[in-house]
């Protein structure tokens, strides 16, 4: 009982003198069975880890309780960040800092425009994407992969040389399935713009065939951008209808069909909620369709942050996959050229997804692995490695955009044996006006 009453007690002192949400990092790995039930109960926010450490949001009204827990377990930590919403509000004055100064040009000069220094919503990338389709010429494709749950396009660009008949290989990038993950869209976009404007990727068109997914969630994503608060949303909107209707979302990436529910949880309140059975989603359930019906796909890239870590299957077992030695092979060429890119500055880890990340499966590497039987799957967890997390300051877009574009034409460099992988000086990209 003086248990209970000195944890209830802390728990008021917290209340009454922590004011800041704050970022953790524990000495523990990722998977541990203390964290996982803080995060089931709703205390804390996975936001990453590995086999060292995990890092978790902690909100203010229960830091006491799990500083409590913790110690009751033996378990540090330190605090990485010390009030993460500060964070949130300058990444919000700085956008608008941006769309002042974006908008009076916008008068002066031309309608719309697109870069890589400020994350951009859905509405802008859509018009983006519009753009794309328009110019392409016979090169670009735009797809229909799904109406989401609140009616927004899931849209897959195809991007070939229709010149070019031979056969090709068969890329697809995913972005945007976990919403607050913004650098993803961001690189997402990047390829897709290297594709269309850039001569030397225009050359790999003939021999490569590109699906590029922006934004798998866009309802999600759309959600983070409409305040404070919504900013780190991780799933879709999906309304679950749970008994107080208070816990919206499925995770997307817990969503697929292949080993569901390992890793994943059953209550919807959770950040990692599976939904009510696979494929329960709209999103999930038009991407495969397609993947499916395209078939025979070489490689596959989901991009999300953060961590620096590119991973391949399995993430529903901690066995590797048959083909290990050429995954990691190719992984390697995408860190390497990384590495060369940014000039030693961004190093990435290779690994499997279960052994580095923990268990997790229903996600969309495994299935495309597993069950479409694509020879390279991989996750990129994008840059940084925790010290911003998800709100990777947008000073970091244009360097990140351009060291991962690097490392992934160096990847289809080897896949198609075109060798891309000498490395020059990596161009910043200019933002780009164009008329929607
Ligand atoms: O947990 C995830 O869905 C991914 N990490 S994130 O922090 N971006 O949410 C990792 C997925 C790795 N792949 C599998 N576990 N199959
Ligand atoms: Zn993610």
């Amino acid at each position: 009982m003086w248990a209970v009453t000195a944890v209830l007690s802390l728990y008021i002192i917290g209340v009454l003198t922590n004011q800041n949400t704050q970022l953790w990092v524990v000495e523990v790995p990722k998977e541990n069975a203390v964290i996982n039930s803080l995060q089931d109960a709703g205390h804390v926010d996975v936001w990453g880890g590995n086999s060292t450490h995990t890092q978790v949001v902690v909100e203010p009204e229960v830091r006491e309780l799990v500083e409590e827990m913790l110690r009751l377990w033996e378990m540090t930590h330190t605090v990485e960040v010390e009030d993460v919403m500060a964070l949130v509000k300058q990444e919000r004055r700085h956008m608008q800092e941006l769309k002042d100064n974006t908008s009076r040009r916008r008068r002066a000069v031309q309608p719309q425009a697109m870069d890589w220094n400020t994350y951009h919503n859905m509405n802008d990338i859509e018009g983006y994407i519009g753009w794309v389709n328009h110019t392409g010429g016979g090169f670009v494709e735009v797809l229909d992969a799904a109406a989401s749950v609140e009616g927004r396009r899931v849209l897959v660009v195809k991007v070939t040389d229709p010149n070019s008949p031979q056969p090709k290989k068969k890329i697809w990038i995913e972005g945007g399935i976990h919403a607050r993950e913004w650098i993803s869209p961001a690189v997402a976009t990047y390829i897709l713009h290297l594709l269309v404007t850039n001569e030397s990727w225009r050359e790999l068109l003939k021999v490569t065939e590109w699906y590029i997914v922006p934004v798998a969630n866009p309802d999600g994503y759309q959600y983070t951008f409409t305040s404070e608060r919504a900013r780190l949303w991780r799933k879709n909107r999906r309304d679950n209808l749970s008994s107080d209707g208070r816990c919206k979302g499925v995770d997307l990436n817990r969503n697929w069909n292949l080993k569901w529910g390992v890793g994943a949880s059953s209550n919807p309140c959770s950040e990692t909620y599976k939904g009510p059975m696979p494929f329960s989603e709209p999103e999930t359930r038009g991407l495969q369709a397609m993947m499916k019906s395209i078939g025979d796909i070489d490689l596959f890239i989901t991009l999300h942050s953060f961590g620096q870590t590119i991973l391949y299957p399995w993430g529903w077992t901690r066995n590797a996959p048959a083909n290990a030695k050429q995954l990691k092979r190719l992984a390697k060429k995408f860190a390497d050229a990384v590495r060369d890119a940014s000039r030693g500055e961004t190093e990435y880890e290779i690994g499997g997804s279960g052994p580095l990340y923990g268990l997790a499966s229903g996600a969309t590497d495994d299935w495309a692995y597993g069950e479409l039987g694509v020879p390279f799957s991989y996750t990129i967890e994008l840059p940084d490695q925790g010290r911003y997390g998800f709100l990777l300051p947008e000073t970091r877009i244009s360097s990140t955009v351009t060291e991962t574009a690097a490392g992934i034409q160096c990847m289809i460099g080897a896949l198609t044996n075109t060798g891309l992988c000498a490395q020059r000086r990596v161009r910043q990209p200019d933002t780009f006006w164009f008329r929607g």
